[in-house]
């Protein structure tokens, strides 16, 4: 718990060991570094492009230079697998590396003119002041999808870290401030989530900010989009997911077995890309069960610096709607398995072969729920936890009517040996982003990330797709007829004979 004016934030994995404290800052706080990087934003966006990308690049050296120490920071404050932490820090570095080159490109286009003696040309401009708010799930790299991309076009950023990540937020903004960016270019902004969004408003009211973009829940993306709209400004959402998994009766079941076990449990299921439901032909539906309940059950799970599939829980509040609220949508018509029990794992509710001590941190149980249904509350809830739900299909179209029901659309799988279903379950899955023989989880760095309905609005972070969120395009036309050519008027036309017929 953080003390009132605070942001503390604790190992996850051992709650006596306090990892970092720094004053919350204030609204007023929050527009004022609003208001600083409106008066930093020009000369940065005046900065030549292939200069602002040296910096990216320089960022990026510096990310990798410190690569295992902050990796081990993320280990340290919410409790990710170190393999994975500096996969994490990884993402960072390869999004350093794809945008630096973007400062000698950022193209626009030459485009002809109807007229003679007119060209046409587009340019890519910057949006002004971006104001970021990301999750504590990724820490480092989703905000690096953000930064990096904002800074080389020419933005200047607010950035405001989770909560409960403070000294990953300040770390991650002093490797930026050690690649040579002017003051006020990025700042960091270390508050909680009401305060900040208080501080939006109010930066918004006073025209300081040109862009948000935000990565959490559901809910709160959609105050943040009303929000923006009434700006009439179109926020860059990342949100929830409840991503589905088919299983053909063709497909390899070690495979799929393996995809869900990574996508479903890894980092603890708090992922916005971790599967949600397994949706299983009838005729291999047992024996994926039996093998991913054998999987899970003998998968190592305890303390992040060790070899385990998954740590802790992030932080005691996604411990309690866990166990609270997502446990709780288990139906009678459900099977429950997985473990030696279900919710907290504590001595009185032990986990066979758990990895250190379960009373010092925030673990709970893996679980496996079949026998989903589509109505079912859970097959259509978010649960961010280690749970994934099971449910048998015959046809195909029972498959893409449990994979698209709940009206997310963030990441999907499918796992087949057959094209023919592989391209129908792309064509008519509503997610965002497709795996095939594939888990979920485990984006690459310079593909478009991003989902539909209550996964987002359609935005699209990552490779060069994210740049139309951080540009606006300008059009120019230049005229040198020395006369005034109008536009649809003054165009000659092409004399053809339309009535002409073939003879044969
Ligand atoms: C997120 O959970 O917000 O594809 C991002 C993945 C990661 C990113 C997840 N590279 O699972």
């Amino acid at each position: 718990m953080s003390a009132p004016g605070q942001l503390i934030s604790r190992n996850p994995a051992d709650l006596q060991d306090q990892v970092f404290a720094t004053p919350a800052a204030d609204a007023a706080t929050f527009v004022a570094a609003c208001r600083d990087a409106r008066a930093a934003q020009p000369a940065w966006a005046a900065t030549p492009a292939p200069r602002r990308g040296r910096a990216i690049q320089q960022i990026g050296r510096i990310v990798e230079a410190n690569k295992e120490s902050l990796a081990r920071l993320v280990t340290r404050e919410i409790g990710k697998p170190y393999p994975e932490a500096l996969g994490e820090v990884q993402e960072i570095v390869d999004t350093c590396d794809f945008f630096l080159g973007e400062g000698r490109r950022l193209y626009g286009q030459t485009v002809p003119s109807e007229m003679p003696d007119k060209q046409l040309f587009t340019f890519r401009v910057p949006v002004g002041v971006a104001a970021i708010v990301t999750a504590g799930n990724f820490p480092v790299a989703v905000p690096s999808w953000y930064l990096v991309p904002a800074l080389l076009c020419g933005n200047a950023v607010v950035w405001k870290p989770a909560d409960y990540t403070p000294a990953l937020g300040q770390a991650l903004g002093d490797l930026f401030q050690a690649g040579g960016l002017p003051d006020g270019v990025l700042s960091v902004v270390q508050a909680d989530g009401p305060t900040t969004f208080a501080g939006i408003e109010q930066a918004l009211e006073e025209g300081l900010i040109d862009k948000v973009g935000f990565t959490g829940s559901s809910a709160v993306g959609r105050e943040i989009g009303a929000l923006c709209g009434r700006h009439l400004q179109s926020p860059c959402l990342e949100l929830g997911g409840k991503n589905p998994m088919v299983v053909m009766d063709d497909a390899d079941l070690d495979l799929a077995v393996e995809g869900a076990l990574f996508g479903g449990f890894g980092t603890a299921g708090q992922r916005c890309t971790s599967l949600g439901t397994a949706i299983v032909h009838e005729r291999v539906h047992d024996d994926f069960l039996a093998r991913l309940t054998a999987a899970v059950e003998a998968a190592p799970i305890g303390d992040p610096t060790q070899d385990v599939l998954y740590g802790p829980m992030i932080h005691q509040r996604f411990l309690d709607r866990f166990v609270d609220e997502h446990l709780d949508l288990v139906r009678d018509h459900h099977t429950v398995g997985g473990s030696t029990g279900v919710g907290r794992i504590t001595s009185a509710n032990p986990r066979a072969g758990f990895v250190g001590d379960p009373e010092a941190g925030l673990f709970v149980h893996p679980t496996i729920v079949s026998g989903v249904r589509i109505d079912d509350e859970l097959a259509n809830t978010e649960t961010f936890g280690p749970l994934v739900g099971v449910a048998r299909f015959g046809d195909f179209d029972e498959a893409i009517a449990l994979a698209n029901g709940h009206g997310y659309g963030l990441s999907s799988a499918i796992y087949t040996r057959d094209a023919v279903h592989a391209l129908r379950f792309r064509e008519r899955v509503s997610a965002g982003m497709v795996s095939v023989n594939n888990s979920t989880s485990g984006a690459e760095a310079h593909l478009p990330f991003g989902g539909n309905g209550r996964s987002g609005n359609g935005s699209r972070q990552s490779g060069i797709w994210v740049l139309d969120q951080f540009t606006r395009w300008q059009s120019m036309n230049w005229d040198y007829a020395g006369k005034l050519q109008k536009a649809q008027m003054d165009v000659d036309d092409v004399d053809a004979d339309l009535d002409f017929r073939l003879r044969w």
